[in-house]
């Protein structure tokens, strides 16, 4: 999979996507992470990339031409496999007026070939460009950032694991967010540390109480922290008996999801 992300900063990206998992991910061939400058799509002296906004206010509005012709020089490249077959790629806007990033998008986008993240900045994008190439606009939260690099990174590094081959399939199948709950905690030596032991059911080898353990701590934990995600979380008749043992109350206001 490839990811293409435009930006006003790419200094920005070094580091974060050339690190760790997503370093040996690139080196292996599994996904391609490029960086394209905005501003070199400008055609004028100076690569002008933002202008006063029409009507008048605060801040700067990122312009049309240079972003459109970032966007298309992306898309219309030719690949090794000819040109990109129509619908292969994803135009992503990253703003916080886009629609909230979850986990379930993250599976989504992974089954695109390319990502075309676009990293907003200033008071935001010529309207225009949004309609004429812009699939669909993400924010990763409810607060603002001074622009959307840092989103792009999120975005990226989420989509990029689900990417069969980059980490193994067994690692994103149990996680928070897997079915719908939180993660159950983890444990490794020594079995006592600084007075506080690990839980004896973990010790004893049992797997099925093994497995019921863990399944009631991450309903503990969802009903605890996450109470809005047990609305659209997959749970058994045995699932909501022990939640309702904890106080749980199916459809109550805590389920905002
Ligand atoms: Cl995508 N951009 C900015 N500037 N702020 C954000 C965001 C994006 N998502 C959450 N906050």
């Amino acid at each position: 999979m490839q990811f293409d992300i435009l930006t006003l900063f790419p200094a920005m990206f070094a580091g974060p996507l050339t690190e760790s998992i997503l370093k040996r991910a690139v080196q292996a061939g599994t996904i391609a992470i490029r960086i394209h400058d905005i501003r070199a799509y400008a055609t004028d002296r100076h690569h002008t990339a933002d202008d006063a906004p029409y009507g008048g206010g605060a801040g700067m509005v990122m312009k049309a031409e240079p972003l459109a012709a970032a966007i298309r020089a992306v898309l219309n490249e030719v690949g090794a496999e000819g040109q990109p077959a129509p619908g292969s790629s994803q135009v992503v806007l990253m703003t916080p007026a886009g629609e909230r990033f979850t986990q379930r998008m993250a599976h989504e986008l992974a089954g695109y070939k390319r990502l075309v993240l676009v990293c907003g900045h200033y008071e935001g994008v010529d309207e225009r460009v949004r309609e004429a190439l812009v699939d669909r606009e993400l924010s990763i939260g409810d607060y603002v950032l001074t622009g959307g690099e840092l989103a792009a990174m999120v975005v990226a590094d989420a989509v990029a694991r689900l990417v069969p081959g980059v980490i193994d399939a067994e690692s994103t199948a149990e996680e928070s967010h897997g079915g719908g709950l939180l993660e159950y905690p983890h444990y490794t030596r020594p079995a006592v540390w600084e007075g506080r032991e690990v839980p004896a059911v973990l010790r004893a080898g049992h797997h099925a109480q093994v497995a019921q353990w863990r399944r009631h701590e991450r309903l503990r934990r969802t009903l605890a922290r996450r109470p809005d995600l047990l609305a659209s979380a997959e749970l058994s008749p045995a699932d909501q008996a022990f939640l309702r043992s904890l106080g749980w109350q199916p459809g109550s206001t805590h389920e905002l999801a």
